[in-house]
């Protein structure tokens, strides 16, 4: 890629709660050896960073911005109308379980996900913000990679080796499948 040292990724979150979810974008980044920026922003507790913060991505030349969020989930959202860069969204499961009095029942969104979800695909029209499955943010990092495979074209070789990867593992999965019968698999691969 043209320059190494500069990140090309904007990852951000609402929450160090929601950091366990959003290093799954990391690890497929890291992977692809594409440099990427990681911090948490809060639309709600930190209001004014989202300005800074899409003035900042826009002056390091972030060409995608990941933003995980949980509950109301307004950050992806919220930055996407702050700057023209592309934004991912990541609606987040795992809500609050960083409190000491939490319980059970508090630990994840009363709407199991659903609500981040809506919230973020249900941008109103003009400030669009799209987005993966609940909790799926290593998905999020190869959208982001698609996105910048047509500016650097080594990744499009990368992602077709990546999906050739996946493509031999599940043949390799289903060669066992077939030798062992399904009783024996299903019994040995999820003991
Ligand atoms: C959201 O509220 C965050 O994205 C997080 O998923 C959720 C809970 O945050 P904490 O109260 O654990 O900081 O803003």
């Amino acid at each position: 890629m043209s320059d190494s040292t500069k990140p090309l990724v904007g990852i951000i979150m609402g929450s160090s709660s929601d950091s366990r979810i959003m290093k799954g974008a990391a690890e497929i980044l890291d992977e692809f050896k594409i440099k990427h920026e990681d911090q948490i922003v809060s639309a709600h507790r930190t209001p004014s960073r989202l300005d800074e913060y899409s003035k900042h991505a826009e002056k390091m030349g972030f060409r995608v911005i990941i933003a995980g969020a949980g509950g109301a989930a307004h950050l992806p959202g919220m930055i996407a109308s702050h700057t023209t860069i592309p934004v991912i969204g990541v609606p987040i499961l795992v809500y609050n379980d960083k409190h000491p009095r939490k319980t059970e029942t508090s630990k994840f969104s009363a709407f199991g996900g659903l609500d981040s979800l809506l919230s973020i695909t249900e941008m109103p029209s003009g400030s669009p913000v799209v987005s993966v499955g609940i909790n799926k943010a290593g998905n999020a990092g190869i959208y982001a990679i698609k996105i910048l495979a047509n500016e650097f074209p080594i990744l499009k070789n990368k992602l077709k080796k990546h999906k050739s990867l996946q493509h031999n593992s599940i043949i390799k999965e289903s060669e066992q499948l077939k030798k062992e019968g399904l009783a024996k698999f299903v019994k040995k691969k999820f003991k």
